[in-house]
């Protein structure tokens, strides 16, 4: 009799239920939508701003989508295409009431884009989200995903996507 005790993804180095996740077959996913105001905690509280879609793209979510967070591209308007992390959620550690989705990209701007349309492609899943005791503990586990997502970005099946079609900007007929 074989009994298969812990297995390991080699590559993630994940257990499988991780994997599952991490292979999920709702990705890549690509969404698009305009930036609107969330409650301002992103920066303020955490120094890491997050650009929030409205209520009509949470909704447009695959239904069975994992909550957490995910590592992507993103694109504001006809911009670059660049890094970004992105949380989708109720962000238990605020116990938001609705489910957001926002997205940190990995690029120094010069100022708010609030009304920009922003495009994101979500590539892979790092983890779900969390209860933290502290506010210090959660700006931690952000930046550890940040340092993640980066690392993450760099393989090169990540790197297809940054130049997929999705963000080509096809220019008005
Ligand atoms: P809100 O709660 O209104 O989303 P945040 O404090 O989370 O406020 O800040 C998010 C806003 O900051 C975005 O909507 C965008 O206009 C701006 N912003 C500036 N730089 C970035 C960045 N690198 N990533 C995401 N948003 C950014
Ligand atoms: N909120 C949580 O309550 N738990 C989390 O585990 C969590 N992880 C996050 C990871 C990343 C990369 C980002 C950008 C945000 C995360 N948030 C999480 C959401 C955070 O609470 C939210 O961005 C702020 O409340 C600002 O809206
Ligand atoms: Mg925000």
């Amino acid at each position: 009799m074989v009994i298969l005790q812990t297995i390991k993804c080699l590559h993630l180095n994940s257990p499988l239920s991780a994997i599952s996740k991490t292979m999920s077959k709702f990705l890549p996913l690509f969404l698009e939508g305009e930036v609107v105001k969330g409650f301002g905690r992103g920066s303020k509280d955490l120094g890491c701003p997050t650009a929030n879609y409205p209520l009509e793209v949470v909704q447009s979510l695959p239904k069975d989508l994992d909550p957490g967070v995910y590592y992507g591209w993103a694109q504001v308007d006809t911009g670059s295409v660049h890094k970004m992390v992105a949380n989708i959620g109720w962000c238990p550690f605020y116990q938001n009431k609705q489910m957001s989705v926002e997205t940190h990209i990995m690029h120094k701007f010069s100022g708010d884009f609030y009304g920009s349309n922003l495009k994101i492609c979500l590539v892979g899943y790092l983890r779900g989200e969390k209860n933290f005791s502290s506010l210090d503990d959660l700006i931690e586990a952000i930046k550890q995903d940040i340092a993640n997502a980066e690392q993450n970005l760099e393989q090169p099946q990540a790197k297809t996507l940054q130049t997929n079609n999705f963000f080509a900007n096809k220019p008005a007929i």
